[in-house]
């Protein structure tokens, strides 16, 4: 016999969320979601679900993602009818851009459709949330019925988890449904979402295909994406076999150890010398669940010498990038199929000499802006992101690094131990997307200690997030390099022979006090001193400090040698776009 239940469609969709896993509801209530609001409230102080109200819907979106993407944690967004929803957009994108997905819960006018609702969409026809939504994420619908909750909902859910199509799925709660009232066969409401099987094997002929190009060539590329996450021991293994460089992906930085010895580290613009210079010359690629966005592969351009690519994606659109040869299945499983299919190794000592002394000039390289950590009294951004880096490695904590000149001195300065470590939004770079990120990890009880590394300006662009972390006890750090600049935009102009415009504060203004303004919201605050002594100090009474600390650290900023890394390669962007794209298309530099 079925089991019954009378309740609201907003107390239904509570109880399926719980049954299916969902432990965090990030939002902010409004008129258009209380009913749900409601809903959420029962299952938090029985204890199944966490509701973290918030002070923007963004924080709510990051902090999501964050908390799949670091431990698989699985959350939803809620927001009211309208502003509220529109805040998410750019969290959504910061997910779907690094492969993750989750439900985002938003008001919509009732169906009854009286008139103009407040807050709808401005050219709304009566599905226009659902419509605007459709283009920004994965899939949308609107629950115009209670029975919905049944169908639509566990679709839903199971789109935000696709393998290899994962993304955000919003569903539109008409006000009146919210607070509809249905009997609700729990039986059908109940059932879980089974858990997504083994991902496919590579077709055996391409496999062949695959086999035989890498007996035509000796200088070979492994190029790590996103896709490659948890098959670290897998690419070791291949590119030991045919001895591989491996390239690191700025969003798969951490799934081979730093110290990997053929791991050449990221290629790009914000690459490194021995990424780009193994990119540059390998004559074979093989992509392993990578998408090469334009700054990590010169838009294109990156792989000078290659004559053969090989692809290992889930995605079998994916697969096709390169024209390579596809490998459409599971990166582990399609890595140890290729690996069986191989004869005994042979490697090319010339381009293992090769690849070890790139690897030499790029940690060269690095020292020299290491020893000269002080540029006109105050401390550099590369000298600090390095003892950052190392403090953390050294504490075994989480690193998440915002955008800007901070993000690209994260791909090229951290060092990886382990993976899942280190997290940058690096398809959408999202400012303020760390901050919010460590302010979800911070929730997670028993998780690992997150630091965010970010610049002033992401930093002002989500600050209200420290008062989220302070409200709901996260424990984090915010490491804030304040050069009173969008340096990194300051820094394109300048290398565009454009002039610094409208990027950096203007000269005489006095800087924001990072800690007294962590303070003022309840945070602890430090203010470093212009050493890396001092830096180091203020990151420990952080870490020490039961709660969310804010470390305020002043660094240079100018064109002087030493204040940021340089940037290598082409980028197809501004002036430099016709360029890079003939080159892409075929044409002979001038
Ligand atoms: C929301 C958003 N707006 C604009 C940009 C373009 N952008 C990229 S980096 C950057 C400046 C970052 O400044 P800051 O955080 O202070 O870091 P810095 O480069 O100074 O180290 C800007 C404006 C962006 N990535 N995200
Ligand atoms: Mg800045």
């Amino acid at each position: 016999m079925a089991r019954f239940e009378k309740m609201t469609v907003a107390e239904a969709l509570a109880a399926f969320l719980v049954e299916n896993g969902v432990r965090y509801a990030f939002g902010v209530g409004g008129h258009g979601n209380t009913p749900l609001v409601e809903a959420l409230r029962r299952r938090h102080r029985a204890g199944s679900l966490r509701v973290v109200d918030v002070q923007h819907e963004a924080i709510a979106a990051h902090a999501a993602t964050a908390m799949q993407w670091a431990c698989g944690t699985q959350s939803v967004v809620f927001t009211s009818i309208g502003p509220g929803w529109f805040n998410t957009l750019i969290g959504q994108n910061t997910a779907m851009s690094n492969g993750l997905g989750f439900l985002v819960l938003a008001g919509d006018k009732t169906t009854a459709y009286e008139g103009p609702n407040m807050q709808q969409l401005m050219r709304d026809g009566q599905f226009g949330f659902v419509a605007a939504a459709g283009i920004v994420s994965k899939k949308a619908y609107s629950v115009i019925d209670p029975r919905n909750v049944y169908s639509v909902l566990r679709e839903a859910l199971a789109k935000t988890r696709e393998p290899a199509g994962a993304g955000t799925v919003n569903v539109f709660l008409p006000m009146n449904i919210q607070a509809a009232t249905h009997d609700y066969n729990l039986d059908l409401l109940l059932r879980r979402l089974p858990e997504a099987g083994h991902g496919p094997r590579p077709d055996p002929a391409q496999l062949k295909l695959a086999a035989e190009a890498i007996s035509r060539h000796r200088k070979i590329v492994l190029r790590v994406g996103g896709g490659a996450v948890g098959a670290g021991a897998q690419i070791k293994a291949l590119a030991s076999h045919i001895g591989a460089a491996v390239v690191m992906g700025p969003v798969a930085l951490d799934v081979v150890e730093s110290d990997f010895p053929l791991n050449v580290g990221p290629a790009g613009s914000k690459g490194s010398i021995s990424g780009n210079f193994a990119s540059e010359n390998a004559t074979l690629v093989i992509n392993v669940g990578s998408r090469g966005v334009c700054q990590s592969d010169c838009s294109g351009t990156l792989y000078a010498s290659a004559s053969e690519f090989i692809n290992i994606n889930l995605n079998a659109v994916e697969a096709l990038r390169y024209d390579g040869i596809p490998l459409v299945g599971d990166a582990r499983a399609a890595l140890r199929d290729l690996l069986a299919e191989l004869p005994p190794p042979q490697l090319d000592a010339d381009w293992l000499r090769e690849i070890e002394q790139a690897r030499q000039r790029w940690a060269a390289y690095l020292q020299d802006y290491y020893d000269h950590p002080i540029v006109g009294g105050k401390l550099t951004q590369p000298a600090v992101v390095k003892a950052v880096d190392d403090f953390i490695n050294s504490r075994g904590g989480l690193k998440i690094y915002d955008a800007g000149d901070v993000q690209a001195h994260g791909f090229q300065i951290a060092r990886h131990l382990e993976p899942k470590t280190f997290f940058s939004d690096t398809g959408n770079s999202a400012m303020g997307f760390a901050i919010c990120a460590a302010f979800g990890l911070g929730l997670i009880e028993g998780g690992r200690y997150p630091t965010a590394i970010v610049g002033d300006g992401s930093f002002l662009m989500q600050a209200q997030a420290v008062r989220d972390m302070v409200k709901h006890g996260a424990r984090c750090t915010v490491v804030v390099l304040d050069n009173q600049a969008m340096g990194a935009i300051t820094g394109l102009q300048w290398a565009q022979n454009y002039e610094g415009f409208a990027s950096s504060d203007p000269p005489g203004l006095g800087a924001v006090d990072f800690a007294a303004l962590a303070e003022s919201m309840g945070a602890a605050g430090f203010r470093a001193q212009a050493s890396l002594d001092s830096v180091v100090d203020c990151l420990d009474r952080a870490r020490r400090h039961n709660g969310p600390a804010v470390v305020d650290v002043k660094v240079a900023f100018g064109r002087e040698k030493y204040t940021a890394l340089g940037a290598f390669g082409r980028w197809n962007v501004g002036p430099w776009s016709e360029a890079v794209e003939a080159i892409w298309e075929g044409k002979t530099p001038e």
